[in-house]
């Protein structure tokens, strides 16, 4: 019996500051209700999807800062999306800003959960590779203070079952670490969903510039051949505050492939029919990992290496 699932990702062009949460959901609204007409299963949201991407400017204010997180999930301005999802029965995954007081004290995360066809939350992810720094750039045309306002998430990379497979979650900056990958590749993970702000400008290291596109698939493509395993990567693209954000929206296969990609920079829809038993063979042949990794031997050169450091 074939498992398709079919996948909507839905790449947003530019929130502004002065947008409200409403109009973004409203936005999202029209791309779930066209995602569920071409017959997706679930839609995909980029990172932090319910404003502009705050960390690119300095705020001081305690209480600025706050108004970019949501105190709780569905909050009222999401509500209308997971009302809707579920109407429509489908699911989605969501980026968002999160305000967290279950250890007493106030934490920020920078958040994605997996929601159900029935609009419940069967998966909760919190960004671990925050980029960029604590302290503000004055010089600098744009900031990435993501250090500054998150916390490192405290949640570890998980696997859910849910849409009859094995689902996993990353963040933006998390997909360019192999070891995102592998920790849910060795949960069996079979799709990831991960939303990304991409700058395509590096104010302070330029020469990275051209390679931005590159670089967002070299990492997505890998890690999902590597793990056998669908990626769903969704941008928020285009120009927000002043910030030129790459788009580049894919679906990449099990095998490497990319199947599906955005062509502009806006709110768009990118489906794929994604097969979740098309890595099976990979899984059983080239990247079986039982048969094949050397645990043992990677643990003795860290600790040979690690032991005489080269000079
Ligand atoms: N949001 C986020 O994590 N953005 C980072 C920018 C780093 S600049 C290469 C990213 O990895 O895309």
């Amino acid at each position: 019996m074939p498992r398709v699932l079919t996948v909507a990702a839905a790449q947003l062009g530019p929130i502004q500051r002065s947008d409200s949460r409403a109009a973004a959901v409203e936005r999202m609204i029209a791309l779930m209700r066209e995602a569920k007409a071409m017959g997706a299963d679930v839609i995909v949201y980029p990172e932090a999807a319910l404003t502009a991407f705050f960390p690119h400017w300095f705020i001081s204010d305690d209480r600025e800062i706050d108004s970019y997180f949501e105190r709780e999930m569905p909050s009222t301005d999401s509500k209308p999306l997971f009302d809707e999802a579920r109407r429509l029965k489908i699911g989605f995954h969501l980026g968002y800003c999160e305000l967290d007081y279950a250890t007493g004290a106030k934490r920020r995360f920078n958040t994605a959960i997996l929601v159900d066809k029935q609009g419940e939350i069967i998966g909760k992810y919190r960004k671990i590779h925050l980029p960029g720094y604590v302290e503000n750039r004055p010089g600098a045309p744009f900031q990435n203070l993501e250090k500054r306002y998150f916390e490192v998430g405290d949640l570890g990379f998980r696997a859910w079952r849910g849409f009859g497979g094995v689902m996993g979650m990353m963040i933006c900056n998390d997909r360019r670490w192999p070891e995102s990958y592998r920790v849910l590749g060795l949960q069996d993970v079979e799709m990831i969903f991960l939303g990304y702000n991409t700058p395509a400008h590096h104010p302070f290291t330029p020469e990275h510039d051209r390679l931005g596109h590159f670089h967002n698939e070299l990492s997505m493509q890998a890690g999902a051949y590597q793990n056998a395993t669908w990626v769903v990567g969704v941008a928020k693209a285009g120009v927000e505050e002043g910030v030129d954000q790459i788009g580049g929206s894919v679906i990449v296969a099990p095998t490497g492939e990319i199947v599906a990609r955005a062509l502009t920079n806006a709110d768009e829809l990118v489906v794929a029919r994604c097969d979740l038993d098309l890595g099976r063979s990979y899984k059983e042949s080239t990247f079986n990992f039982a048969k094949h990794r050397r645990v043992e031997h990677y643990k003795m050169i860290v600790e040979r290496t690690g032991a005489i450091p080269p000079n």
